[in-house]
């Protein structure tokens, strides 16, 4: 383990302690005394151990709580029926629904796969909540406002600039677009997750796995961090107010544990307003504690913010223009909501509620369901891909986490009724474990990735469809092998455009102690056009263009 990893799982290990767990202080090869009388041997070390691992790995799909979500639910009453044989093959080998293999691809060792078989039949440990008082005092102003720059102070192309997400590092690696080179590799939260941009293009928001967010200042000489604060214990979501007038004035995180949302002054990060989303889910009226926020999306066409609350499959439209009296519409959707963007006219919030085999079609316009389209097996879009289908006009479209298709949805009710909200096309894509596609609209290429698959053929490469004949299906291109890094487990994930839509990128994610790279190909010509290499490109995965991510372009 890394150090930064490690002192991440001692900050989580210091938070859970407060925990409703069983364990009591013992040393370490004192045997864990669980609620639950037939789960198997665990020791008080391999129970903590489990902890560190259960949140590093696997409770963005399963949940805290591990109720399930995009994964299963793994409850004792259900995984004590399985037996931990059974659990370790799952765990080892993966499942072609999304489970990666854990075992086989070395992220786990035969021992790791051996202890979470046994960790996932213990009663789970709650992380405790956090309120105003415990989330302001984490928060640092590392540079005040009035002591940063005025104009920018860097010659950088920042429309053009690239924030790459190092994963394992705990870093972003800044990357010029236009020379390739890394400008700044900046400190950052636990697995950071992804980058959003604010509405000027001055402040870049960074949102850790750990739910730490780091506020980098793109004026100073060398872009910095200028403001942290840490949310709760995991999330995955950020963004900023994008409405006329409203520019760079808040920025909103969402957290998975504890399940919540925080408004932001955008400059400095201090949060202002925290709203909890546990309550009824959509479809069954069950109570959900754990009911976590995903994607959040910033309207262009009101002071509002649209946020996925996952498990309880409701979309809340949050009116930002007087916090101290916070206007809300909750719209019921299917469940669970993961991730989504819009298409092309902004007017349309395309969202995947990725249990359902469904995308939930809101109407930001109006704060209503417009429709629902069912798609394949676990849509997952990224943001998805916004393009002039030669036969249906306007449309966007998803790829899968399980199955191997390509859902195309109209997206025109006006001049192209008929095929509005309807999935127009279903096309084989590059295979199942699929996490996002792109597109841009000076492009005629459609880029699908499937980094989950579990053959390392599919995993490795990138599928590539022309739009103008979607009918001639995927060429695949090996991305890795250009890459030329040599043996071990890659997956090569997010195809991102540059600024000018004539470059794509691809990250060609590697473990932690391997060489990793990003590969950036002629959109026009599909050929091989850099591989940026360098040791502090460590684990790198979702990588956003400056430009593409403020105005929406996808
Ligand atoms: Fe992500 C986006 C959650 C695993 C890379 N991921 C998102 C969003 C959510 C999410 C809710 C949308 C944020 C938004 O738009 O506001 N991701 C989760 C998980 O819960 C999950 C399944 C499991 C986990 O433990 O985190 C998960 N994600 C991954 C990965 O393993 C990836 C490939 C590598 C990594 O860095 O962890 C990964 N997720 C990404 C990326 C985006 C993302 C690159 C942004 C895509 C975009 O185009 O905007």
């Amino acid at each position: 383990m890394n150090t930064r990893n490690l002192l991440t799982a001692l900050s989580l290990m210091a938070v859970l302690p407060l925990v409703t767990s069983n364990a009591i202080a013992s040393t370490d090869d004192a045997i864990h005394h669980d609620a639950i009388p037939n789960a198997p041997t665990i020791t008080e070390a391999e129970f903590s151990k489990g902890t560190q691992i259960f949140f590093e790995r696997c409770a963005g799909c399963h949940g805290v709580l591990r109720k399930g979500a995009t994964g299963k639910p793994l409850t004792p009453n259900l995984t004590i029926d399985k037996g931990t044989e059974y659990l370790k093959t799952f765990i080892g080998y993966g499942s072609p629904g999304g489970m990666p293999n854990f075992g086989s691809s070395g992220e786990l060792t035969e021992a790791e796969v051996d202890l979470m078989a046994r960790y996932i039949q213990q009663t789970p440990v709650a992380p405790p909540e956090m309120g105003m008082k415990d989330i302001i005092s984490t928060w640092k102003l590392i540079v005040p406002v009035k002591d940063r720059p005025t104009k920018q102070m860097n010659t950088l192309n920042l429309g053009n600039l690239f924030s790459v997400t190092l994963r394992d590092a705990g870093k972003v690696a800044l990357i010029d677009g236009d020379t390739k080179k890394i400008i700044t590799t900046l400190n950052t939260g636990y697995a950071v997750h992804i980058s959003r941009i604010s509405a000027s293009g001055r402040y870049l928001y960074v949102t850790g796995r750990d739910a730490r967010l780091s506020l980098i200042d793109l004026w100073m000489p060398t872009p910095s961090v200028v403001a942290e604060v840490k949310t709760g214990v995991e999330a995955r979501s950020i963004e900023t107010s994008k409405f006329k007038g409203w520019e760079d004035k808040y920025a909103i995180s969402g957290t998975y544990w504890p399940p919540q949302y925080v408004i932001h002054e955008g400059d400095t990060l201090k949060p202002l307003k925290i709203v909890v989303t546990s309550g009824i889910a959509s479809e069954t009226g069950d109570y959900v504690k754990e009911a976590r926020v995903a994607a959040i999306v910033a309207s262009h066409y009101k002071p509002e913010f649209m946020v996925n609350v996952k498990e309880t499959g409701k979309v809340v439209i949050v009116d930002y223009s007087d916090l101290g009296n916070l206007k809300t519409t909750t719209i019921d959707t299917p469940r669970f909501l993961h991730d989504g963007g819009f298409e092309s006219t902004k007017r349309y919030f395309m969202d995947a509620a990725n249990a359902s085999n469904k995308i939930a079609v809101i109407d930001i316009k109006e704060n209503k369901l417009a429709a629902v389209v069912d798609v394949g097996k676990t849509p997952h879009p990224g943001r998805g891909a916004n393009f002039i289908d030669p036969k249906y006009g306007p449309v966007w479209a998803t790829s899968h986490l399980g199955d191997d298709t390509i859902a195309v949805i109209g997206t025109d009710p006006i001049k192209h009724k008929a095929n509005a909200w309807k999935m127009v096309r279903q096309i084989p894509g590059h295979g199942s474990g699929s996490l996002f596609i792109k597109t841009h609209p000076k492009s005629k290429n459609l880029w699908v990735d499937a980094p989950l698959n579990g053959d390392a053929k599919i995993s490795q490469s990138i599928g590539v469809l022309d739009i103008n004949n979607l009918e001639k299906g995927v060429t695949v291109l090996p991305i890795a092998e250009w890459a030329n890094l040599g043996d071990g487990a890659k997956r090569v994930v997010q195809p991102e455009y540059n600024k000018a839509g004539d470059e794509v990128w691809f990250s060609v994610w590697s473990a932690s102690n391997l060489k990793s790279a990003i590969v950036v190909v002629d959109d026009k010509t599909r050929k091989l056009k850099a591989v940026i290499t360098d040791e502090r490109l460590v684990t790198p995965t979702g990588h956003f263009n400056v430009n593409n991510t403020m105005h929406d372009i996808y």
